[in-house]
């Protein structure tokens, strides 16, 4: 039997975002996003007004969290709670929560890693195009130097923005995102650039204001591997399939360039799109370099690995938003396509169950960003349709089975040397899941969404047993 144990100072910790947990999206002086709007057609199930209601019950979120071994969550500032237009006015009533919900995180002996930006710009910028608008990364910056002016001597961990690739993927290519936009990776490709910009300013303003805190950025990094390995074109689709997804972000976050391998790669893919490159500024990569070299850990999201098979026809993918196993496809026009492995199980929403793909990841990043002095696996978890029976007990044997699994992978890399820092499992609580609703559950603890009460998972009782022992045994 195989025993993994972690550091002393290890965080075991778990995840929330303001939007996904907050509700009272229109208290406060909170501004409207584009979620808002989205969810409030009559054609949408569901909505976030409520949500989890994170933002009337944090301080008991937050003891349950400490009462059950959480010594450290991921939260996310909105934007629009702050700067309800994204530019002009600050709200004194979105700053003064912002102050409680630290400060209660703080008195709870619980770290906050604090978000800036997880997938809710503001609508007013949105409507004037989002990460595609360069404009948008000034009101950016403007918004981290207010947040890192009131909050910054509280905050030892920030992180710039959640998950670039998620975002224009949702946006651009998978169309499930406002603007609903499919199949344009140009676009994708182009916002992700400006993220990196608008990530790397912010970096490089944190530094010049002095604080002792740390910054980084979170990406989410799934292995892609050729389905049939001795095929050179899947080889080279998985490969297509990896820049357009990872690579390219991590080189500009943590190199400061794209490498000639990473763009032609790219322009391949935009070939098959038409004759656009990607647009930048004769000084992107000079601030791009600076802030590499200043940005202080990696967080990387982690719940998939993709099998990916050469591709020829248009793109067409299929969201399998409700949990009907099978219901999925993923084909990217001058990419690939993700198909399923024999020995590789699946979701209800048909993503793969495959830790190996962690550590390869782990060390992946080792290898080629050795400079990289502290890593947080920022987000890790099952969603699942938990069910909560007559004892009022939720039995996610699945869930420990799958964070236990992806703990051992981690520990096996930091075996090797990587600095794996500390872990947080998506979620702390039950929370909305943007394309899918209610109905697919993360947390720990159960949510009963009608009358906001919580109940602590078998994974939670699990986890404060976990957070003692700092041991797993396979
Ligand atoms: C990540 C996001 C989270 C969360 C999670 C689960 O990409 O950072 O906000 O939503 O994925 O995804 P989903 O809710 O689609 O199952």
């Amino acid at each position: 039997m195989t025993k993994y144990t972690f550091p002393e100072n290890f965080f075991f910790g778990a995840a929330t975002a303001a939007y996904q947990a907050e509700g009272a999206t229109d208290i406060g002086g909170k501004g409207k996003v584009a979620w808002d709007e989205m969810y409030h057609r009559e054609s949408s199930t569901f909505h976030a007004d409520q949500a989890s209601n994170f933002y009337y019950q944090y301080e008991e979120d937050l003891r349950l969290a400490k009462e059950h071994g959480v010594n450290a969550i991921r939260i996310s500032i909105a934007w629009s709670r702050i700067i309800p237009n994204g530019i002009g006015e600050v709200s004194p009533e979105g700053i003064a929560f912002y102050h409680r919900l630290i400060d209660a995180c703080l008195l709870h002996g619980v770290e906050p890693f604090v978000t800036l930006h997880h997938f809710d710009t503001p609508l007013h910028l949105f409507h004037q195009g989002d990460w595609l608008n360069r404009a948008q990364i000034d009101a950016f910056v403007r918004y981290a130097e207010v947040c890192f002016s009131e909050y910054g001597d509280k905050v030892s961990y920030w992180i710039t923005i959640n998950e670039p690739w998620s975002i224009v993927a949702g946006q651009y290519i998978i169309g499930h995102f406002p603007p609903e936009i499919h199949y344009d990776i140009p676009k994708a490709v182009q916002a992700m650039h400006h993220m990196m910009l608008a990530h790397a300013k912010v970096v490089l303003t944190y530094k010049r204001m002095n604080f002792n805190g740390k910054i980084g950025i979170v990406h989410i990094l799934e292995s892609k591997y050729a389905r049939n390995l001795d095929n050179p074109l899947d080889v080279l689709a998985a490969k297509r399939e990896d820049v357009l997804a990872n690579q390219f972000l991590l080189d500009a976050s943590f190199l400061g360039v794209y490498s000639n391998q990473t763009l032609d790669h790219i322009n391949h893919i935009l070939d098959a799109y038409g004759s656009y490159r990607l647009i930048f500024a004769s000084d992107d990569f000079d601030i791009l370099t600076q802030a590499a070299q200043y940005t202080d850990f990696m967080g990387i999201n982690y719940y998939a690995s993709h099998f990916i098979q050469h591709y020829e026809g248009d793109s067409l993918i299929i969201h399998n938003g409700t949990g009907s196993k099978g219901s999925a496809r993923y084909a990217n026009k001058g990419v690939g396509e993700r198909v399923t492995h024999p020995d590789v199980p699946t979701t209800d929403w048909d993503w793969p169950i495959y830790p190996e793909g962690l550590y390869d990841m782990l060390i992946r990043i080792q290898h080629d960003y050795p400079h990289i002095k502290e890593i947080f696996v920022t987000e890790n978890g099952i969603g699942a349709k938990d069910i909560i029976n007559d004892n009022q007990e939720i039995i996610d044997d699945y869930r420990i089975d799958y964070v236990s699994k992806h703990l051992q992978a981690i520990s096996r890399a930091q075996g090797k040397g990587v600095p794996v820092r500390g872990y947080f499992m998506w979620s702390l609580i039950d929370l909305l899941s943007w394309t899918n609703g209610f109905n697919k559950r993360y947390g720990f603890f159960y949510v009963d969404f009608e009358t906001q009460k919580r109940h602590a998972k078998k994974s939670a009782h699990w986890w404060r047993d976990l957070s003692i022992s700092k041991t797993i045994q396979e």
